[in-house]
């Protein structure tokens, strides 16, 4: 694809992942998505732009905040939005809900609500891939609120050492829910930790989706080519709450409005304008584009059934239900 193209397809990515979680917005609010949300409102450049390099075999690993991932990776926003539905047509059937929505038939595994707890197993699937000869590339998307978890250093030292052809792409939004950068980091350069590891390290505006294309290229790049690993940080801002009910007492209203002129789609589509690629009237086309695919993704999902109370336990154990056996440590 020639530059035009790709900038294009990046802008429609992220449109895509903005407008879809909008609408789970007002569903949740309407009652119709139960549990609960955490929108990625904000930081759709970062998903998008590594997105973009990956093969469908190629492995990703997300977190408690999966939507903007999980669509740029390339899982059905049907499946996505039945499952946030609690639908049995839903990528985990509808038994996973907000937090576990992934499609391995795509690459991505469930997504990972446990902070930090997808670190370590995107090092193990490096490392089959690495032992089967196989060139698949694995991304580890995590919060800068996972670079504090013990299992994330052992992932890194572990995926340095041996060479993994992994990527881990901190999106450091300068909060972790109500928890500042500087509260919880004495040194908040997160990306200059990659050194102490033995790996590259790279700090991107995650509001730029060029500067993330660019970075992550060269580090899946690198790692297809048997490379090693790269830790990315993505410098970014969620503009919504951290979840379902957030008053966001813990941020200054000023601070926002400074972060939202940084918006990453509506800075891409000034810049698209001005380089002659789009007009008016073709962004208003890929918008309406948009939506009829959001609509349809919730039609499907309000028409779609409910699991039966019967298929509870089907597909929770690796053995049928009828199967299971309980066995204590004594046995
Ligand atoms: C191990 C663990 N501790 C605590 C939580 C509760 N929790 C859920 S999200 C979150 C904040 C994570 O912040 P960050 O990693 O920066 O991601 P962000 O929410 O900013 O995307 C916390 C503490 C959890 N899910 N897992
Ligand atoms: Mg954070």
């Amino acid at each position: 694809m020639d530059e035009t193209g790709t900038l294009l397809q990046l802008y429609r990515t992220m449109l895509t992942i903005r407008r879809f979680e909008e609408r789970c917005n007002q569903l949740y609010l309407q009652g119709r998505i139960p549990s609960t949300l955490h929108l990625y409102i904000g930081q759709e450049a970062v998903a998008a732009g590594v997105c973009a390099h990956l093969r469908s075999d190629d492995y990703l690993f997300s977190t408690h905040r999966p939507h903007g991932h999980a669509l740029a990776k390339g899982v059905s926003p049907r499946a996505i939005m039945a499952e946030l539905y609690g639908k049995r047509t839903g990528c985990c059937r509808g038994k996973g809900g907000s937090m576990h929505v992934g499609d391995v038939s795509v690459g991505m595994f469930p997504a990972i609500a446990i902070v930090g707890g997808n670190a370590p197993l995107a090092a193990g699937t490096a490392l089959a891939a690495r032992r089967l000869t196989e060139d698949r590339v694995t991304v580890c998307f995590m919060g800068d609120g996972a670079m504090n978890e013990g299992a994330v250093h052992e992932a890194m030292n572990m995926a340095a050492l041996w060479d993994l052809p992994v990527v881990y792409v901190c999106e450091n939004n300068l909060y972790a829910a109500s928890t500042p950068l500087a509260v919880a980091f004495k040194n908040e350069d997160l990306a200059g930790r990659a050194a102490a590891y033995g790996m590259l390290g790279a700090v991107v505006d995650g509001n730029d989706v060029t500067a993330v294309h660019q970075a992550a290229g060269e580090a899946i790049a690198r790692a297809r080519r048997r490379e090693g690993p790269t830790f990315i940080e993505a410098q970014t801002y969620r503009q919504c709450g951290h979840s379902r009910s957030d008053p966001r007492t813990y941020r200054s209203r000023d601070e926002e409005a400074v972060w939202e002129t940084r918006d990453p789609i509506s800075n891409l589509a000034i810049r698209l304008e001005e380089l002659g690629v789009v007009t008016a009237e073709s962004l208003a086309a890929i918008e309406r584009e948009v939506t009829a695919l959001v609509d349809d993704a919730v039609a499907f999902a309000e028409e779609s059934p409910l699991p039966e109370p019967a298929e509870a336990l089907d597909h929770v154990f690796w053995m049928e239900p009828a199967d299971l056996e309980v066995k204590t440590w004594r046995e």
